[in-house]
């Protein structure tokens, strides 16, 4: 099944978001399949955000990220990446449809509370990037008879 990576950011954790947001993706049926609190630096948030390296808000998005600790985790489901997507909503929040993460805690561009990886490459990237193999743990859930159908299962 496939995997895709989140950080809840600063935001999140120093409003308090860490604990609801979390809740709806086990909710939803995804998997956690690793999860940890790390202080980013400014080196690896170069390396996650260089796509961003020439935009005017690049030095707030810098010192956003690496203001407190952040919690990572890694979900596992069937087309994980682009569900997770859509369950946090538009990049910004103000315009994120009411029912999203961002759409539901957040009114900003820069504060918007979650990363979420935004394809299969760039989550295979983004997950060897802040995990380790032995950070990352296979487990059978023993409800995946009532989230998935038999060939839904080996998506
Ligand atoms: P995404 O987080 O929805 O994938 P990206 O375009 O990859 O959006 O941008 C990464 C992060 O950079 C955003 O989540 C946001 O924190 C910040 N960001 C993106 N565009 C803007 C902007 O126009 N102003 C301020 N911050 C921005
Ligand atoms: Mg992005």
């Amino acid at each position: 099944m496939e995997r895709t990576l989140i950080i809840l950011k600063p935001d999140a954790v120093n409003r308090g978001l860490s604990g609801e947001i979390i809740t709806r993706f086990e909710k939803k049926g995804l998997k956690i399949v690793g999860l940890k609190m790390v202080w980013l630096k400014e080196g690896i948030l170069r390396e996650h955000y260089a796509h961003l390296v020439s935009k005017p808000f690049f030095p707030d998005l810098l010192e956003f990220m690496s203001r407190s600790p952040v919690i990572i985790g890694v979900l596992e489901g069937r087309n994980a990446v682009e569900l997770v997507r859509s369950m946090c909503g538009v990049t910004d929040a103000n315009k994120a449809a009411p029912g999203t993460i961002r759409g539901d805690f957040a009114l900003s561009t820069s504060r918007n509370v979650i990363h979420a990886s935004d394809s299969h490459e760039t989550a295979e990237k983004e997950i060897s990037r802040f995990f380790k193999k032995d950070e990352l743990f296979d487990y059978g859930l023993n409800n995946i008879k009532y989230l998935y159908a038999d060939d839904e299962m080996k998506q």
